[in-house]
């Protein structure tokens, strides 16, 4: 049997050395990702994401557990934050495959992003595409919340829980970081600590100023305690009561759709920065032009302009 049939067959072995080829972009991994995203499509798509430390991995598992009970099948990726403060992935990953056995319907990937740079977006999302091909009835990507990557990565998901902890501010501070705009539902975990009552009621107060109507999701937020389980039913509910609302406002297909369109610009992207940046690399004399910059006999907007005039001569050929 070839592994794509083991993988068809739902071999985990056989899913972890597909998500491997395509995440070293082996050869043909395009062609074998097509093949995957033709069976893809039936998995909903939740994104955990929040500072380090606040408890997401630890929600996660309070989730897994929900899902499990509900008889659903869950891919969970953990994208490295490369962090110094956590680099924690590896240790998470052991403590949770301890707990929810090889063979049964939960399955974890951590991201190998430690010095790796550019492409997690698209990696991670050619992840998701393998698991949902594999059969998984939902993704789970846990983030930390940091950068434009982890946000691009988030922003792939049907539903985004923002983790804050009591220690977190306020609700301005959410705000400035743009949290309001990418949370459907607020953890606010660690609920356990002093002062949390005061995260919860300013968080909600300010979202209740956004504007809205009987058409619009009312974001939740919930206080949860992720290491003794608390609330993490009502966490759990309130993600399938979102993921319901989207699919029944049109939402779901709407950003699936604009998903698939920004996959398509991406493909695109890429497929030509490599092949102007080859080309730029075996036929022009950078040395020698940066000299006569250098100078003052030539400006970079001028020598960069007739290039790009050279090649797009070349692409409409
Ligand atoms: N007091 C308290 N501690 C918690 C709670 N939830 C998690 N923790 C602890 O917080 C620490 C971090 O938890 P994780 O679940 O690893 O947090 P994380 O956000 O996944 O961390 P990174 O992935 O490293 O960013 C662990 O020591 C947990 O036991 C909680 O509700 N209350
Ligand atoms: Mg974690």
């Amino acid at each position: 049997m070839t592994v794509l049939e083991k993988f068809q067959n739902g071999d985990k072995r056989a899913l972890s050395k597909i998500i491997s080829f395509i995440e070293n972009r082996q050869d043909g991994y395009r062609e074998l990702l097509g093949k995957l995203y033709s069976k893809c499509g039936h998995a909903i798509r939740i994104g955990v994401t929040g500072p380090p430390g606040a408890g997401k991995s630890t929600l996660v598992n309070g989730l897994l557990h929900q899902f499990l009970k509900a008889n659903k099948k869950v891919g969970v990726i953990a994208v490295d934050p490369s962090s110094p403060f956590t680099g924690g992935a590896l240790l998470g990953d052991r403590v949770r495959m301890n707990e929810f056995p090889l063979d049964g319907d939960i399955y974890f990937r951590s991201m190998a992003t430690r010095g790796a740079s550019g492409g997690l977006t698209a990696a991670t999302n050619n992840v998701l595409v393998a698991m949902d091909a594999f059969g998984f009835d939902v993704t789970i990507v846990e983030t930390v919340g940091v950068g434009q990557v982890e946000l691009d990565i988030i922003d792939a998901c049907d539903t985004v829980v923002v983790t804050l902890v009591p220690e977190s501010g306020d609700a301005v501070q959410a705000m400035k970081a743009g949290l309001m705009e990418i949370a459907d539902v607020f953890a606010v975990n660690k609920a356990d600590r002093p002062n949390s009552d005061r995260i919860v009621t300013d968080l909600r107060s300010a979202l209740e100023f956004k504007a809205h109507d009987e058409h619009t999701w009312m974001i939740p937020v919930i206080p949860t305690v992720a290491i003794e389980k608390k609330n993490i039913e009502e966490l759990f509910e309130k993600i399938l009561e979102h993921i319901a609302f989207i699919k029944a406002n049109g939402n779901f297909e709407t950003h699936r759709q604009l998903q698939i369109e920004k996959k398509i610009i991406a493909i695109l992207k890429n497929r030509f920065e490599k092949e102007i940046v080859d080309k730029l690399a075996s036929q022009v004399d950078f040395a020698q032009t940066i000299e006569a910059i250098y100078k003052g006999n030539a400006d970079p907007y001028a020598v960069a302009g007739d290039l790009y005039n050279e090649y797009s001569k070349d692409i409409g050929s």
